[in-house]
């Protein structure tokens, strides 16, 4: 029988996974924090949370938005802590990288090398044992070891568990999250409940992860730590101190990465932004960016309150045309066209019958709502103006001017946002004047809106006042992509 001894990959992978799992943990406990609440329906109605980790109460009488209800964590549980979602992102998908590639080399490997028998019973007995070993614990006493083999029964059935029911449980309810997963495969999100549902369980896979850890550590404690730790530096029982110390190293070396990662995270933000940036979207260009949006919700699933983000313009000019229901308001599309135009709202709604979508929104946030968008399909405005050969992206400019709208958040200026002309193609991306068989309410964005439903929520301006086709976005802004790329860390490209 395979000797089931500790071979150098697997301690090697034991210790990343160390790293790899403790960045998804706080990075994980950032995400959170931008919307600190649990919900299992799709719509995230405000009062029908299960879970909050937050003491704000939200106002009845007032329009306030999710930005409102972000809390501030500490840098000691979060990645990195005080409110920078962007920058929790970038660590949790660059992480979930290296877990997952350190993950399926260890599969693969534990498999190749006959390993697997430490983990996968192999008889049913295995169940009584494992009880009885369950009532010795209790008892405060330790169990009998499985013949040949490293573990007890109790232990052998939790690391199977952990490594392949947890694991996979926390990689297929954090692709549920994902907004082109969501829009390409809505029934692989129902399997779970909902997209609600699986930030839930999401969350609930990671407090097992926790207790597992705690568990862990224990019984490694109550089997006599410095021989196990020796097994794990050296892979057999010697050199107690040597391995002691050695393993301090490495902890040292992960605490370090920690560390770094929050410094330069809260100090060089826009550094992380574009390194880390890049090596996620090179990921997500590959599995990703050919997920194209096939909603179509049922009209009984439309979220009765609708939620919101972003403060509507509060000038004088705004409020003027929205008395007018916006007869004043024109929309100029310009920049690299054969065909720069004008349009009115009439001449919006007299380009064709409404087309209408009945879709899942997710903001970046966390929330989701499901609503029903009317309008013209962006890619029937794109033949119209016929973009010149070097057009790559649509700028989207807005009426609002965050600093003086929405003067709590980060950041001044024009809000706008740029999408890459491909996606501008697709056929759920709408300018949308209308929201659930009406018209566009003010606070989601009338006259005129943008709906790109395989992204996030932010990339989808609302109160649009003019779209400018460009070759590149470098010197639109501080060039990033987008007013929330610019001003608060986040990744253009939001499949995620
Ligand atoms: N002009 C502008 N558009 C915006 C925003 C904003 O702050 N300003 N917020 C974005 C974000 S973060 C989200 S989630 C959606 C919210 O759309 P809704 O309010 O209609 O739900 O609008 C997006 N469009
Ligand atoms: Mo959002």
């Amino acid at each position: 029988m395979q000797q089931l001894d500790f071979p150098v990959w697997l301690r090697v992978e034991h210790w990343l996974n160390v790293l790899f799992l403790t960045l998804l943990i706080r990075s994980g406990i950032e995400i959170i924090a931008t919307h600190p609440k649990l919900y299992w329906r799709n719509d995230s109605r405000p009062g029908t949370e299960w879970a909050r980790f937050t003491r704000k109460r939200m106002p009845k009488d007032k329009l306030y938005d999710t930005l409102d209800e972000e809390e501030s964590y500490s840098s000691v549980v979060a990645l990195p802590g005080h409110k920078q979602l962007g920058m929790g992102r970038h660590w949790h998908f660059v992480s979930v990288i290296g877990w997952i590639l350190t993950g399926l080399v260890y599969v693969v490997l534990l498999f190749a090398t006959g390993q697997w028998l430490r983990y996968v019973p192999t008889s049913w007995s295995i169940f009584p044992t494992a009880w009885d070993d369950l009532m010795t614990y209790l008892s405060f006493d330790l169990p009998p070891l499985l013949p040949g083999q490293p573990l007890d029964a109790l232990q052998k059935l939790a690391y199977a568990g952990v490594i392949f029911l947890l694991a996979p449980f926390q990689i297929l309810t954090g692709a549920a999250q994902s907004p082109a997963v969501e829009a390409r495969f809505p029934r692989y999100v129902r399997l779970f409940g909902g997209r609600q549902a699986a930030r839930s369980l999401h969350f609930l896979g990671l407090v097992a992860f926790l207790v597992f850890l705690a568990v862990h550590l224990a019984m490694i404690i109550s089997w006599g730590w410095p021989e196990l730790n020796a097994l794990m530096i050296f892979g057999e029982v010697r050199d107690l101190n040597a391995a002691l110390w050695l393993s301090l190293g490495i902890l040292a070396a992960v605490v370090l990465v920690h560390v770094g990662a929050t410094v330069v995270s809260l100090r060089s933000p826009r550094r992380v932004q574009q390194g880390l940036g890049w090596i996620v979207n090179s990921f997500r260009r590959l599995v990703l960016r050919r997920l194209i949006s096939r909603q179509d919700y049922a009209r009984s699933k439309l979220s009765v309150e609708h939620r919101v983000n972003g403060k509507p313009p509060c000038s004088t000019e705004y409020k003027l045309m929205a008395v007018h229901n916006f007869a004043d308001w024109r929309l100029e599309i310009g920049g690299l066209v054969e065909r720069p135009m004008t349009l009115t709202l009439d001449d919006l709604r007299a380009l064709r019958e409404p087309h209408s979508q009945r879709v899942l929104h997710n903001c970046v946030q966390g929330w989701s709502s499901i609503g029903e968008w009317g309008g013209v399909p962006l890619r029937e405005v794109v033949e119209m103006v016929r973009p010149l050969p070097q057009t790559r992206h649509l700028c989207f400019l807005t009426m609002q001017d965050t600093g003086r709208d929405e003067p709590s958040a980060e950041g001044a200026g024009q809000f706008y946002e740029v999408v890459d002309l491909e996606l501008a193609r697709e056929p759920q991306t709408l300018l949308a004047y209308e929201m659930n068989g009406g018209p566009l309410p003010i606070k989601h964005g009338a006259p005129l809106r943008l709906r790109v439903e395989t992204q996030v929520g932010f990339k989808m301006a609302k109160w649009i006042e003019r779209i400018e086709f460009v070759s590149g976005y470098a010197c639109i802004g501080k060039g990033m992509g987008g007013w929330r790329e610019d001003n608060v860390f986040y990744d253009k490209d939001v499949e995620v």
